[in-house]
């Protein structure tokens, strides 16, 4: 059966990969294809978007922007590692790793954040070649993480199209031990695929620009809705920022939970939509 067809719940059993496994069986255990990203700067607030949203079991998993947290303090991601726990959601970093092997293994591994050992999954551009893979790999594997690639941008002008996307998607498959999916647009199944291509490759979309109220922001970003992004294009993911926590830079905790709790619903109907 089609993966667009299949379950979250039907597509975790048959994983070969913890990491995606675990996203998709939370997801289906949720019944939540939102993962809201928390990119706001202050710590308290930081701890209170995710301690909303994931509380009421609402969202998964949490994307993080650490590097943009104020005065970024070690026992942040101690609360943060122990919210992913009482909640039930995975942690996605979304660092966005763009430089050699050994630099990004060490960038990984290492420095204020480690990010390897506490995020669940992370993201990298296909840029350098295969060899980032292979120096993300040497530190997340061990750990059972998974690893993204960036195949596709949501912003206008983006260079992430054609042979590009091509070739990042022939490195996720000569490495789906470790790459999980995609941040992309739209499904990759037919994208570069070839006779050694398997037919059971499960390479997860995770898909951000998504907006319910507006088609873009004043940099470049673009949205689309809910169905758009998962009846129309088939995605597995919804990321979603501002739509959920607003633009001001304060946050209110109410509004947070609605806006989250109304995308929940729009991302799982759409999943519904499509199954039926
Ligand atoms: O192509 C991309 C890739 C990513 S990971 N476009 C994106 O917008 N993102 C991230 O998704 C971006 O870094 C931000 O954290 C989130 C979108 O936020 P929003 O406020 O525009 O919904």
């Amino acid at each position: 059966m089609s993966l667009t067809r299949s379950t979250y719940g039907e597509r975790a059993k048959r994983h070969p990969n913890l990491a995606a496994k675990a996203l998709l069986e939370t997801i289906e255990r949720k019944k939540s294809n939102l993962c809201v990203s928390v990119d706001v700067t202050s710590p308290s607030d930081f701890l209170n978007v995710i301690d909303v949203v994931d509380g009421l079991q609402n969202s998964h998993p949490s994307q993080t922007h650490v590097d943009i947290i104020e005065d970024f303090d070690p026992s942040l991601i101690d609360r943060l590692t122990n919210l992913s726990k009482k909640h039930d959601f995975l942690i996605f970093e979304d660092r966005k790793f763009a430089d050699i092997g050994n630099t990004v293994a060490l960038q990984y591994s290492s420095g204020v954040q480690k990010i390897a050992s506490w995020s669940h999954i992370t993201n990298a551009h296909p840029v350098p070649g295969p060899s980032i893979i292979t120096g993300l790999k040497s530190v997340g594997l061990p750990l059972g993480r998974g690893l993204l690639l960036l195949a596709e941008m949501s912003t206008k002008g983006s260079l992430a199209t054609g042979s590009y996307t091509e070739e990042a998607v022939r490195m996720a498959r000569a490495h789906s031990d470790f790459v999980i999916g995609f941040i992309a647009q739209r499904r990759m199944e037919d994208v570069a695929r070839d006779d050694t291509t398997s037919d059971k490759e499960d390479l997860l979309i995770l898909t951000p620009g998504v907006g319910l109220e507006s088609r873009g922001d004043s940099m470049g970003q673009q949205y689309r809705t809910p169905e758009e992004v998962i009846l129309e294009s088939g995605c597995d993911v919804i990321i979603v920022g501002r739509g959920i926590y607003g633009k001001s830079s304060d946050v209110d905790v109410q509004a947070v939970q609605a806006q989250a709790e109304k995308y929940r619903r729009a991302g799982w109907e759409a999943y519904e939509k499509r199954l039926a």
